[in-house]
C-alpha cells in the first residue's frame, strides 16, 4: 500500500513538474531591455537615505571651494548610529554617505591625500566617518552606499590624467575596505572654479572623455560585483537622475534610456519608451531645501504632507526615493528632521500596511494559454515571483478583483513583472459601485510599481483595465488600500481682497472653522470656498476625517485690517502684488541693480492709527534679499516722512520668520519700509508679506 502511495505521489509530482516547466517555457518573451539582478535588488529597496556631511557643514556653504580649513571639522557629538537608527525606524533600507563632496575633503583617512579627517581635530585625526557609518549600517541591517564626487576642487592635479589615478585609488580604498557597497554615486557637477592646490583658477574638463568611465566602471564592478552605479555626468550607468532635485519623476516613467547619446530633461524625467537600455529612475531630494545643513532652514523642513506627495511622485511613479538628511555641525540629524521622517514613515505604514485585495479572487478577460500558471490569481497571492500574463497578441485586457464585500478604498497599487521588461502604456482603474462600473482613475506607465490615488470610494470589486501595452501583459501584483487622511493643521491666509482662504493638506479633508474665537468642531461652520470677512478677524480652523472621527491640530490666525485699498507706490511691477497677497510662498524683490537703501512705499487708502509693522522675508532658500537692517517711516501726505522705528532684525538670516516691530501709535496714511542692509550686503530687498498693527 505504502509503495502505491509513493508511486502515486511521485507520478503526481512528476506531472506537476512537467506541467509547470511546460508552462514556464510558454512564458512571454522579454519585452525590450530587462533589468540586471543588481538593478532588481536595488529596485526592491524602494526607499533609502542620503547623508550630506562635510566641511560645508561648518562653513554654511553648499559647495566648498577646496581651500576650507580642515581644522573646522570637529563634530562634538558625531554619532552614525543615530543616523542609522533614524533611517531604520523611518522605514529606509540603506544610507548613501557623501564621503567626498566637491571640496575634496575626505571623511575617511585616505592614503592618497592630506585633505581628510586624518588631519582634523576630530578624534585627534584618528577618526573615520566611513568606518563608523559602515559599522552602524551593519548593526541596523542597512545597506551602505558611497557618494564620491568626481569633481575635486582641492586637488592640484584635477583636470590632468594623474587625477584619474587618484580618483581610482580612492575608489579602490572605499570599495575594498568597508564591506558590501550597494550603490555608488558619481555626481554630475564637474569642473569650474576652484582652489586646485592653490592655483585658484577655472578648470574645465570634457565630461564625456576625462574620467574614462568605461574603465572606472570595470574597476567598480570588479571590486563590488553586487553594486549599482549612478552617474549623471558620463557614460550610461545602472540608474538615472530624474532631471530635478524637487522630489518627483514623471507620471509616465519608462525605466529605459538609450545606451548612447545625450539625455535631455524629458528623457531623464519620463524615460524613453523604446530605449535600448534598462536605466531606472532614482528620485533624489532633501528633507530641507538644501543638501547641507543651514540653521536658517530649521523652519523649512518638509512636512509629512509634503513628504507624502514626494512618496506618491517617486515610489508611486516607478522610482526609488533617496531622501537626504543634512547633518548638523555637532554631527547629528536635527530633531525636526528626525520627527518628520519618522512621522512620514508612520503615515506610509498607515496607508499601505493592509492590502484589502490580498488573497481575494481575481479573474481576467484573457489568460495566457488559459493556463493556471499565468492566472489572474497571481496578482493577489502576495508572491512577487508569480504573475498574470496574457496571450502574445493581447495587449489590452482587464483584471477584476472581487473584494468580497463593500470596501472603502482610495489607492490602487499595481506592479509589472519587470524581469520580463516594462510593457504597459495606459490603463484605467474602475470600481463596482452600486452594481455599476465607475472609472476611478487613469494612468500611463506602470513599471516596477505604480500607486494611483483617487477620492475614497465604496465598492465591491475593483477592475484594472489595461488599454495599451508594448507587448502582451505580465502583472505581478495589484493592491487596494485605504489611506487615512493626513490630518495636518490647515493653512489659513487672508488675501488682498480681505477673503479668508483655508487649505487642508489632504484634498479630501473636511474643514471646520470659527470666527468668534470658539474652538472649531464638527458643529462649527464647514469651509467650502473663500469667504469675505471684515474688521480684524480671528480664524480658528481644523480638518476632520468623518471616517475615523479624528481631527487635526488647529490653526489659529489673527488678522489685522484688510489690505483691499492698499497700493504700492512708485513701482508698477506686476509682481509687486505678492507683497500684499497674504500668501507667504510668493515674494517680490526690488532694487536688484540699485544700492541700499531701497524703499517700499505703501498707500493704505485712508488714515489709520498704527502701532507697529510686520515683515515676512522671502521664504525661498539662498536668497540674499532678506532685509537685515531697516528704517520705518509714516506720512500723512506721502511727501513729509517721519522716522518712527529703526534697527536690525535679529537672527533673520538663520531664521527668516515674521518680524514684528512695535512703536508708539501714529496716525498715518502712508508707510515706508526702508531696507538699509540685506543679509549679503547687496542692493536687493525682498518681501513675502508686509503688514501693519492697528489699534
Ligand atoms: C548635486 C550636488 O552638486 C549637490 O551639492 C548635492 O550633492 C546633490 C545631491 O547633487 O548635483
Amino acid at each position: 500500500m505504502l509503495k502505491i502511495v509513493k508511486i502515486c505521489l511521485f507520478t503526481g509530482a512528476f506531472l506537476l513538474c512537467c506541467f509547470s516547466s511546460g508552462a514556464q517555457n510558454n512564458a512571454p518573451a522579454p519585452c525590450g531591455p530587462i533589468p540586471s539582478e543588481n538593478q532588481i535588488r536595488w529596485q526592491e529597496m524602494q526607499y533609502y537615505a542620503f547623508v550630506h556631511f562635510s566641511l560645508n557643514t561648518y562653513t554654511d556653504q553648499s559647495w566648498g571651494y577646496g581651500n576650507e580649513d580642515i581644522k573646522l571639522f570637529n563634530p562634538t557629538a558625531l554619532d552614525c548610529r543615530q543616523w542609522a537608527r533614524i533611517c531604520k525606524n523611518a522605514g529606509m533600507k540603506g544610507i548613501i554617505l557623501t564621503v567626498k563632496h566637491h571640496c575634496g575633503f575626505c571623511l575617511w583617512p585616505s592614503k592618497y591625500t592630506e585633505y581628510s579627517v586624518k588631519n582634523a581635530p576630530w578624534k585627534n585625526g584618528k577618526g573615520d566617518v566611513v568606518r563608523e557609518m559602515a559599522d552602524a549600517c551593519r548593526e541596523y541591517g542597512l545597506k551602505l552606499g558611497i557618494y564620491l564626487s568626481p569633481w575635486d576642487r582641492n586637488r592640484a592635479d584635477y583636470g590632468k590624467p594623474e587625477y584619474i589615478t587618484y580618483f581610482r585609488n580612492q575608489l579602490t580604498e572605499l570599495l575594498t575596505n568597508y564591506g558590501p557597497i550597494f550603490e555608488i554615486w558619481f555626481d554630475g557637477a564637474n569642473g569650474g572654479s576652484g582652489y586646485y592646490g592653490g592655483a585658484n583658477e577655472t578648470r574645465m574638463i570634457d565630461r564625456k572623455t576625462y574620467y574614462d568611465w568605461a574603465n572606472t566602471y570595470k574597476l567598480v564592478r570588479k571590486l563590488q560585483p553586487g553594486i549599482v552605479i549612478w552617474n549623471d555626468g558620463g557614460d550610461r550607468a545602472d540608474l538615472r537622475w530624474v532631471g530635478t532635485e524637487g522630489g518627483s519623476v514623471g507620471e509616465t516613467n519608462w525605466s529605459l534610456l538609450n545606451a548612447t547619446g545625450d539625455v535631455p530633461y524629458n528623457m531623464l524625467h519620463y524615460g524613453v519608451e523604446n530605449g535600448d537600455a534598462w536605466v531606472p529612475a532614482e528620485v533624489n531630494t532633501s528633507i530641507r531645501p538644501e543638501w547641507f545643513y543651514h540653521a536658517r532652514e530649521d523652519k523649512l523642513v518638509k512636512s509629512v504632507p509634503q513628504l507624502m506627495d514626494t512618496y506618491y511622485n517617486s515610489i508611486g511613479h516607478n522610482g526609488n526615493l533617496l531622501l537626504n538628511f543634512p547633518i548638523m555641525p555637532n554631527g547629528l540629524i536635527n530633531p525636526i528632521d528626525e520627527k518628520n521622517a519618522l512621522d512620514f514613515g508612520k503615515a506610509v505604514k498607515a496607508a499601505f500596511s493592509i492590502n484589502l485585495a490580498k488573497n481575494k479572487p481575481a479573474t481576467a478577460s484573457n489568460v495566457r494559454a488559459a493556463s493556471k500558471y499565468f492566472g489572474a490569481g497571481n496578482v493577489t497571492d502576495g508572491d512577487k515571483d508569480t504573475y498574470w500574463a496574457t496571450d502574445d497578441d493581447v495587449k489590452a485586457a482587464s483584471l477584476t478583483i472581487d473584494l468580497g464585500r463593500l470596501t472603502r478604498f482610495n489607492r490602487f497599487l499595481v506592479q509589472e513583472y519587470i524581469r520580463l521588461g516594462q510593457r504597459v502604456k495606459t490603463f484605467t482603474v474602475e470600481g463596482l459601485v452600486d452594481s455599476q462600473w465607475q472609472e476611478l482613475a487613469k494612468g500611463t506607465t506602470i513599471g516596477y510599481k505604480r500607486i494611483i490615488s483617487f477620492p475614497t470610494v465604496r465598492a465591491t470589486s475593483v477592475r484594472l483595465h489595461i488599454t495599451d501595452a508594448k507587448a502582451c501583459l505580465a502583472i505581478s501584483n495589484a493592491g487596494v488600500y485605504y489611506a487615512p487622511q493626513i490630518l495636518a493643521a490647515p493653512t489659513v491666509i487672508r488675501n488682498k481682497a480681505g477673503e479668508i482662504i483655508i487649505t487642508p493638506a489632504d484634498k479630501e479633508s473636511i474643514i471646520y472653522y470659527t470666527t468668534d474665537g470658539s474652538i472649531p468642531a464638527p458643529r462649527s461652520k464647514k469651509y467650502r470656498k473663500p469667504f469675505l470677512v471684515g474688521g480684524k478677524p480671528e480664524i480658528r480652523a481644523n480638518v476632520y476625517d468623518p471616517n475615523t472621527g479624528r481631527s487635526s491640530p488647529e490653526t489659529r490666525e489673527k488678522f489685522d485690517i484688510s489690505k483691499k485699498d492698499w497700493k504700492i507706490i512708485g513701482d508698477d511691477d506686476e509682481k509687486a502684488g505678492a507683497v500684499l497677497d497674504g500668501d507667504p510662498s510668493t515674494a517680490w524683490h526690488q532694487g536688484k541693480d540699485k544700492k541700499m537703501p531701497v524703499d517700499l512705499v505703501i498707500d493704505l487708502g485712508r488714515m489709520e492709527n498704527i502701532a507697529g509693522f510686520r515683515y515676512l522675508p522671502d521664504q525661498s532658500s539662498w536668497n540674499p534679499a532678506i532685509i537685515a537692517a531697516y528704517e520705518f517711516y509714516v506720512s500723512e501726505n506721502g511727501a513729509d516722512w517721519k522716522l518712527v522705528s529703526h534697527g536690525e532684525f535679529p537672527n533673520i538670516k538663520n531664521n527668516p520668520l515674521w518680524q514684528v516691530i512695535k512703536f508708539t501709535p501714529q496716525k498715518t496714511r502712508y508707510i515706508k519700509l526702508r531696507a538699509v542692509k540685506n543679509i549679503e550686503n547687496t542692493g536687493e530687498a525682498g518681501y513675502a508679506e508686509i503688514g501693519i498693527i492697528t489699534i
